[in-house]
């Protein structure tokens, strides 16, 4: 069978995690002595600056500091996003950040048809370590044949240079893959490096632009928790989003059932 890869972001997509990260940024500014504390609303505003670091900096340069002071604070950023990190991950340990509802079946569903699964994320490996193993159990990272992420390339999204990195380690061309997304940022890096691309937004990411996403739902849903209004308003196939149906979607020139397809190696 052709190989195909469905590539995931993970902050937002497999996991409902900003909270989280919200939470540790403040944990780590305490731990560091600074006086600040990012609001949901704060942090909804510096989320459009993708990588901790960043954000941090980004935050830094809105301070009514002197130049001096600005430049020690954001040399200061990669220390404390390290202790962020550590309490990232503290937090997410357990099972206390469980994956989405339906990813953990769409997961499936993707494997089972002979798809490859892959991470492009603007986290750090850390954390793509410490949720994937604390969602998915201690096998949880091993599911996936690439996981791009963090400081591996230059440009974080918006840019698509995660994106290539993981399909250039797939070693696929763009439309042999799928991006699966949550925000506005993820959504541009993967269609600017040619994927076709599922969004499910969070109250994080939901005021994004998702025009040029090939299908946007609030949620995958489940045989348990079923979307409102499907099928029919998106989806033909059922009130949930299934494997079969995404990779039908994002080949609508293909009418050969992606069973059938995939089983005569034609996808
Ligand atoms: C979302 C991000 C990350 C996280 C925080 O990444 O932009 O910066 O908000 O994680 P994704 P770090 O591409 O997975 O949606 O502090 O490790 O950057
Ligand atoms: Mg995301």
């Amino acid at each position: 069978m052709t190989p195909h890869a469905l590539v995931c972001d993970v902050d937002g997509t497999l996991a409902d995690t900003e909270e989280a990260h919200r939470t540790a940024f403040n944990l780590a500014f305490a731990a560091c002595g600074l006086g600040w504390s990012w609001s949901p609303d704060d942090y909804r505003t510096l989320l459009e600056v993708t990588g901790g670091k960043e954000r941090i900096a980004a935050y830094v340069a809105t301070l009514p500091v002197g130049a001096a002071e600005r430049r020690l604070l954001i040399d200061l950023a990669p220390a404390l996003h390290a202790v962020k990190t550590r309490h990232y991950a503290a937090l997410v340990c357990d099972g206390a950040v469980p994956l989405r509802q339906g990813v953990a079946r769409l997961l499936d569903e993707a494997l089972a048809a002979g798809w490859r699964l892959a991470i492009a994320s603007t986290t750090t490996a850390a954390n793509v370590e410490a949720l994937l193993s604390s969602a998915l159990g201690p096998s949880g990272l091993r599911r996936f044949s690439v996981v791009a992420c963090g400081d591996q390339v230059r440009a974080k999204k918006p840019a698509p240079d995660i994106y290539r990195r993981a399909l250039a380690e797939l070693r696929l061309t763009p439309d042999r893959a799928i991006a699966f997304e949550d925000s506005e940022n993820g959504l541009r890096a993967a269609t600017a490096a040619g994927l076709w691309t599922l969004v499910t937004p969070t109250r994080w990411t939901q005021h994004g632009d998702f025009r040029a996403a090939g299908l946007v739902l609030p949620r995958l849903g489940d045989p348990g928790a079923p979307l409102d209004g499907e099928p029919g308003r998106r989806l033909r196939d059922g009130a949930w989003l299934r494997f079969e149906e995404l990779f039908r979607l994002s080949r609508p020139s293909r009418s050969l059932p992606m069973s059938a397809a995939t089983h005569r190696g034609l996808a």
